[in-house]
């Protein structure tokens, strides 16, 4: 669908030339899937790039979660917060387990860490935080309360493919941290995810290869309830693509990404992302919050203006997980405050390696026509 409407984000793609040539021997092996050449190709090269020690790729980022916590065997209570996308409480509860919801920091909109202990009970069994937009959450308070409490953590890294934190790949971070590498993300493999995880993990990265094949251990052994999560040769062949380009497209993310700063901060009634000490990021969204009243229009107002001008930002994340019909009455909507106050006035603008500056400048411009004070 080509038109002049600009979306929220559009997927990163090398050449057609560089695809086919990556997948021209497929047509030779006749291997399409099931951990092929290009899967394991692939999961090396994500190894180095993302600095980790081990690496499993899934089919997507949801089955990357939701497969982490099976193969952890947890029962009971996972905290976690309600500002994401539906995947993360999905895979808790999808497992049986239960989701505890920790407020966010009305700063960075990752997990408030300072209310975390008081939501341990003694049914806790793990902490699935999240790198909400690629900030990156209080790594080491989190890692702290985990161990005193002898919680697993499990990171939903879905937006911080290739970010680092003091220096360390992000993927290093927790017990597990698992990315999404859909077509919406800075990068991607068509679908696809996968779970990282230390070497003290070896047995856990044994079980997840299994629960991703069925619960296969041999070819007359089948010895779990697994699913089918294997990324295919054709995922895998665009990833290791698009692996060879993602510098300059987290570069060229970075221009952008200044271009909207350099119109937007300062302006009374929007709040921005905060550039966080010691993180490499990788510019995966571009979050803006409007407080009405100082800046003079609702998010929705805002929202419907760039939409009647063919620009496509979303209300990423509205509504909140715990908010979902599918359950109603379930959560006390009150235990997480400030993660309703963002998700009411949040939208994320348009933001991708081609997008022309002088798009930005317009986009501005028309958020800018709504600031009834200025
Ligand atoms: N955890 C977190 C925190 C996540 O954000 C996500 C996924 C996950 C876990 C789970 O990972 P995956 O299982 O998805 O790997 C999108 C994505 O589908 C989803 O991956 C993402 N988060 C979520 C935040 O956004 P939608 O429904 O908003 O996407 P959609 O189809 O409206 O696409 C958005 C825009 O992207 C379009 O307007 C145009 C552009 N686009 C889209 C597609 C599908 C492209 O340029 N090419 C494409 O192929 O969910």
């Amino acid at each position: 669908m080509k038109d002049n409407n600009i979306l929220v984000t559009r997927s990163s793609m090398p050449s057609l030339e560089e695809y086919v040539e990556e997948i021209k021997d497929m047509w030779d092996t006749h291997w399409l899937t099931n951990m092929g050449p290009k899967h394991k190709k692939f999961q090396e090269e994500l190894v180095e790039y993302l600095d980790v020690a081990n690496i499993d790729l899934m089919t997507n980022g949801h089955m990357a979660l939701e497969l982490s916590l099976q193969a952890l065997n947890l029962k009971g209570e996972v905290i976690t917060t309600p500002f994401t996308f539906a995947s993360t409480t999905h895979a808790i509860v999808r497992n049986g387990l239960e989701p505890v919801f920790c407020d966010i920091d009305p700063v960075d909109f990752t997990m408030d860490v300072t209310k975390l202990e008081s939501l341990i009970t003694d049914r806790t069994c793990a902490i699935m935080p999240v790198h909400v937009y690629g900030n990156v959450c209080n790594i080491e308070e989190i890692d702290r309360i985990a161990k005193k409490y002898g919680l697993k953590v499990i990171y939903d890294a879905a937006h911080t493919f290739g970010e680092t934190y003091k220096g360390r790949g992000i993927g290093s971070y927790g017990d597990v941290s698992c990315f999404s590498f859909h077509a919406t993300k800075v990068f991607n493999s068509i679908e696809g995810g996968a779970v990282c995880f230390g070497n003290e993990l070896k047995d856990f990265g044994l079980d997840l290869y299994r629960l991703k094949n069925f619960g296969i251990r041999g070819p007359e052994t089948v010895d779990a309830v697994g699913a089918n999560a294997k990324m295919n040769e054709f995922c895998a062949a665009m990833g290791i693509c698009n692996l060879r380009h993602v510098n300059e497209e987290i570069e060229k993310r970075r221009n952008v990404v200044e271009r909207y700063r350099s119109h937007l901060e300062g302006i009374a009634g929007i709040q921005l992302s905060p550039i966080q000490k010691d993180v490499k990021s990788n510019y995966a969204y571009f979050p803006v919050v409007f407080d009405e009243k100082e800046f003079g229009s609702t998010r929705n107002e805002v929202f419907d203006k760039l939409a009647q001008n063919g620009i496509g930002a979303r209300k990423y994340f509205y509504p909140l997980t715990n908010s979902f019909d599918c359950f109603h009455g379930k959560y006390d909507l009150d235990q997480t405050p400030v993660a309703r106050y963002i998700s009411n006035r949040v939208l994320t603008l348009p933001l991708y390696a081609d997008l022309a500056l002088e798009d930005v400048d317009r986009i501005c411009a028309i958020i800018l026509s709504c600031n009834n004070f200025r």
